[in-house]
């Protein structure tokens, strides 16, 4: 899967914020459907044993379209439910020690939200980083916006050796901006889940042409 993660422009998120445990799996095939190149399933505030048999079927349906499918946060789920990949936030503990336990080939990611955060991910040994939030965003309410202006020497740093995904209040209006910063990789989570055609709006974003 480290492979599909290189190939990756589009990251995409189940996000149970958002969508109902109902609509997760079939709203996360349109994003699948609309060419994004990685799915998380993030859960904030669920206990992790309810998620077991969504995060079975979402590997599924991810190994359907040879996407590699990621746990936000917890090493467990990770492991229950056969993901390709865990992602750890700044709080989340040491990626050495995740590696350790997770099956070796399994990608790990990390949040950053500064160029120093970025550098250090790198150094500790992350598949890609996730960097931002750009905007300010209603997905992680609170988290001050980092903006637009270290998105290029972080590319050139770290964007150049790991992928890595600029996140937080991303859309159409202003990808032409982010685009402009430097930024190659996405992460979009409110937008295409709250659009009326997720798998349209995905493809829109997939087939952005600067
Ligand atoms: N992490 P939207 S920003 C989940 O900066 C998340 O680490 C962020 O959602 C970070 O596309 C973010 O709706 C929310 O803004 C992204």
């Amino acid at each position: 899967m480290k492979e599909a993660l290189q190939k990756a422009r589009l990251y995409a998120i189940c996000d149970l914020g958002y969508l109902s445990g109902d609509n997760a799996l079939r709203v996360s095939r349109q994003l699948l459907k609309g060419g994004a190149g990685i799915l998380q399933l993030r859960a904030k505030g669920h206990p992790p044993s309810t998620l077991v048999e969504l995060g079975q079927e979402l590997r599924a349906l991810c190994n359907e379209f040879a996407v590699p499918f990621v746990i936000n946060d917890h090493l467990e789920l990770a492991l229950q439910t056969g993901a390709h990949g865990l992602h750890l936030g700044q709080d989340d503990g040491s990626l050495d020690e995740a590696r350790r336990v997770l099956p070796a080939g399994t990608v790990i990611g990390r949040s950053t939200h500064s160029l120093s955060q970025a550098r250090q991910a790198l150094a500790e040994g992350a598949d890609y980083i996730g960097f931002g939030p750009l905007y300010p965003t209603p997905t992680k309410e609170g988290r001050p916006a980092i903006g637009l202006g270290e998105i290029a020497t972080m590319e050139k740093e770290v964007g150049s050796r790991i992928p890595a995904f600029c996140i937080g209040g991303i859309k159409p209006g202003n990808l032409g901006h982010v685009w402009a910063a430097g930024a190659r990789r996405f992460v979009i989570v409110s937008h295409l889940l709250t659009a009326e055609n997720p798998e349209q709006a995905t493809l829109e974003i997939t087939q952005y042409q600067p």
